[in-house]
């Protein structure tokens, strides 16, 4: 009587299993009293467009011919293409984006009804961060039409412009030009719907984007020198957008990449992958960006078809996976980042806790947006916490770390790193029944890298 019992410690009434789960809670929760994000000043280039989502139900594919059970287009030019796409995007569970050529993305376009929300990497991110913190968010996108900007008004987004006497900035709301919307239309799943020989596993979806290509402005290498001292990280997305002549594109980021350098040697250039079925554009990818970035963010759809470029065949599973992100580490990039469903990996030089925490918040981050069906805000991450960790998470860390090491320390389940292997993992918060799932990842990912940059630099 009288003794006060520590819950976790010699109590084998309460079993081990149960331990692991509490000890991550706690952390958690460490994490999220440190509000990491809260300092970050990021600049993000390249897609800001409308994302017209529409679900996939049964009216909406009976209206489709029938798909292939094999077949993965890699345009789409007609109807029958978006449906062995769609197919495809079902049968794997992954997240696909397809361009699609004008006749038939017309045509897709009137497939069902849509409900319109801000897209696009860079304005899901700048969102999402500008939630977060104290300072703005820079971005830089091809094109702000009324709409888009509107969109970004209730954010303290901000794009620099060049000017006579040097740079001007201005709030990203006020950054009209008269060009034509883009939309892109997103074919939202639910878990069991069945389309040909596929059955989802889980809420994903099937983006469709026209062909219209990115188109920098022409002036925005005039102030990336000048921009670069005043942030810590850049996020570059939206490359899979960058038009037929894409090599020249992605030469051009790569330039914007040395003036960033340039005007700040410590700045960290994140590259964020989405998926593309064009795998000879993601090669010049790996070729001409890639080896130039310090951080690369990725899922594992993506990785998939990474390794398929550099001639890899992996085992499925975090095994594999882990081989993958030291395929595309060796490229370059001295950080690779994997989120999937239950876990996240990633892969550092450097010190591995601060990458775990970051991954922390990037759960937390994911698993508000999921409650949310949204983009978040830091009264959101309260009912986050509450979201149990994965335990398929943890037992996933755990298989992984005995065939990979070829013993059952459970290291990295339980503590989420290997000291000396630069391998940070986490479980993650899976909602049970997400209210969305468009642009999670891009949260995922930035969030996971802007908190472990404040853990490792904290001001
Ligand atoms: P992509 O956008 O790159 O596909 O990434 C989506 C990520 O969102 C997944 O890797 C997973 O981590 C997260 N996610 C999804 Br999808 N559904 C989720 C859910 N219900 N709860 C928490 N995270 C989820
Ligand atoms: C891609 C798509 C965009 C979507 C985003 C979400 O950028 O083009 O439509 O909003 O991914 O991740």
């Amino acid at each position: 009587m009288g003794v006060i019992i520590s819950p976790h410690r010699n109590t084998p009434s309460v079993p081990r299993k149960d331990r692991e789960k509490d000890s991550w809670e706690s952390l958690y929760r460490n994490v999220k009293s440190a509000r990491p994000l809260a300092g970050c000043r990021a600049l993000l280039a390249y897609n800001t467009v409308l994302d017209r989502v529409v679900k996939v139900d049964e009216r909406l594919l009976s209206k489709l011919p029938k798909p292939s059970k094999s077949r993965r287009p890699r345009r789409v030019r007609d109807i029958q293409d978006f449906a062995d796409a769609l197919a495809f995007s079902i049968r794997r569970n992954v997240a696909v984006e397809v361009v699609c050529e004008p006749k038939v993305f017309a045509e897709i376009s009137k497939l069902g009804p849509y409900k319109e929300q801000i897209g696009g990497q860079v304005a899901i991110i700048a969102n999402l961060l500008s939630k977060f913190q104290r300072s703005a968010v820079i971005v830089h996108a091809d094109r702000f039409d009324a709409r888009a900007a509107a969109l970004y008004r209730k954010t303290k987004a901000l794009v620099a412009l060049p000017s006579h006497d040097g740079m001007r900035i201005i709030p990203a709301e006020k950054f009209v030009e008269e060009v034509e919307p883009e939309a892109h239309y997103i074919f939202e799943y639910g878990t069991g719907t069945a389309f040909a020989s596929g059955r989802a596993g889980r809420k994903n979806r099937m983006i469709a984007c026209p062909t219209t290509p990115i188109e920098f402005q022409t002036d925005w290498e005039e102030v990336l020198p000048e921009l670069a001292p005043l942030v810590d990280v850049a996020f570059l997305a939206g490359l899979n957008h960058m038009g037929d002549d894409y090599e020249g594109a992605f030469a051009r980021v790569a330039e914007h990449i040395r003036l960033l350098r340039l005007g700040n040697p410590r700045i960290t250039v994140h590259l964020e992958l989405t998926s593309t079925q064009e795998l000879m554009k993601l090669e010049k990818i790996l070729d001409i960006v890639v080896r130039k970035v310090d951080s690369v963010g990725l899922n594992e759809g993506e990785l998939r078809d990474v390794m398929d470029c550099l001639g890899h065949k992996p085992e499925r599973g975090p095994l594999g996976q882990v081989e993958g992100m030291l395929a595309l580490m060796g490229l370059g990039p001295k950080r690779v980042h994997l989120h999937t469903m239950g876990y996240y990996l990633c892969k550092v030089r450097g010190k591995e806790e601060p990458a775990r925490d970051g991954m922390l918040c990037g759960a937390l981050v994911g698993a508000a947006a999921a409650l949310k069906g949204g983009i978040p805000g830091p009264k959101d991450l309260d009912a986050a916490l509450r979201v149990p960790v994965s335990e398929r998470g943890v037992d996933m860390l755990k298989a992984f770390e005995q065939v990979w090491l070829r013993q059952d320390t459970d290291e990295l389940a339980t503590k989420g790193y290997l000291e000396g292997f630069g391998l940070a993992a986490v479980p993650t918060k899976v909602v049970p029944e997400p209210k969305g799932t468009v642009g999670l990842g891009d949260m995922v990912s930035s969030s996971s890298l802007a908190a472990e940059l404040a853990f490792r630099n904290p001001r």
